[in-house]
């Protein structure tokens, strides 16, 4: 079989890969300082992209980065203020501690770079007026990016191919590099949102997605926890949950409404509780769930709670709330043992 192997949900394949390249590596490689074990040109296929997030006690999966991380592409945005509230690892990545360059991928895909059309929306169009199209490419990495050698900060994400056949969106997703430990779970994540944002918008259903690598990488420094994740994985999946499905009155307007409410929170302005983002902020379900993750992080983060509130914590999905639970203590502490 020449496709790329499929995988019920990101989990399968992010263990399969980790496997791939510790144990059978390619090469040794030690490229900017990082000692990592690599494989070349690999790739594998979700046929549902939205099974996006991993059930496993020694990964702990941070929902509510996963979630600002994708509104932050999907917003066109490179700034380091949202993104470095939600992951301060990130701020080493900036070279002016203002704005991120090459990883900011939502800023060259959705921002209009010349005139009033994002590259997204170019192609959107092209894509509504030939949906056979193979030319429904959004380029991200750019070899300007290497101008500058001291450059911290060059885009991973080559590409992503949006593919409309048969009524449904596909996407092939090209990196040029993925560090299959760290970076690769929250860069599937935000890339089948963009892709079953992209499908909502051109009035499509789902389609497969497709993640393909050209260095595959696991850091030496991530070896024994890969080592903890690879032997959980062995023990035979503990839980799974579905993932639903994005509304599909979703658009940019929706998102920029979610954006206010997230900003309320990220700079402690507002405080909500369930009954209020279920009751009165109209937004449907889904993204009251992702409401319901930022202000479990403003809990967390501006009110440094032992434990955080429990109805709050009840009202999340099972799987966001298995995810929380595990991985802030916070969260583990407002349930009582039976619910771990
Ligand atoms: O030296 P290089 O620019 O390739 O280092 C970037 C590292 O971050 C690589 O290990 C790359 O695989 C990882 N990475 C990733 O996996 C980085 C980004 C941000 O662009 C990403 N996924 N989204």
């Amino acid at each position: 079989m020449l496709t790329a192997p499929t995988f019920p949900s990101v989990q399968g394949a992010y263990v399969a890969l980790l496997q791939l390249a510790t144990k059978e590596p390619e090469y040794q490689i030690d490229a900017r300082g990082n000692a990592a074990r690599e494989v070349l040109g690999v790739s594998f296929r979700l046929p549902d992209p939205r099974q996006r997030l991993p059930y496993l006690a020694q990964r702990k999966a941070n929902p509510v980065f996963q979630f600002a991380e994708a509104l932050w592409y999907l917003a066109g945005r490179r700034d380091l203020e949202m993104i470095g509230y939600y992951a301060p690892s990130m701020r080493a990545s900036s070279a002016n501690g203002v704005h991120l360059g090459g990883s900011a991928y939502g800023y060259t895909l959705f921002h209009p770079a010349d005139g009033d059309q994002s590259p997204f929306d170019l192609v959107s169009e092209l894509l509504v007026n030939e949906p056979d199209s193979k030319r429904g490419y959004l380029p991200v990495f750019s070899a300007s990016e290497l101008t500058d050698r001291s450059n911290a900060d060059v885009a991973c994400l080559a590409g992503l191919h949006l593919l409309p056949r048969d009524g449904r969106l596909h996407m092939v997703c090209n990196m040029r590099a993925n560090d299959l430990d760290c970076g690769l779970l929250s860069d599937v994540f935000s890339f089948t949102m963009i892709q079953e944002y992209a499908a909502i918008q051109l009035g499509l259903r789902l389609g497969t997605y497709t993640h393909t690598i050209g260095s595959a990488h696991v850091n030496d420094h991530n070896t024994d926890r890969v080592g903890r994740v690879l032997e959980e994985a062995a023990a035979g999946p503990a839980v799974s949950f579905v993932f639903p499905a994005m509304p599909e009155d979703t658009t940019a307007a929706t998102l920029e409404h979610l954006l206010i409410h997230e900003e309320a929170m990220r700079t402690n302005e507002l405080r909500y509780t369930a009954s209020h983002i279920q009751n009165r902020l109209d937004l449907h379900p889904y993204w009251q769930q992702v409401v319901m993750l930022f202000e479990l992080y403003r809990q967390i983060q501006h009110d440094q709670v032992e434990a955080v509130d429990q109805e709050l914590l009840q009202a999340l999905d099972p799987g966001l709330r298995w995810l929380m639970v595990r991985k802030w203590p916070a969260c583990a502490a407002a349930v009582d043992g039976s619910a771990l």
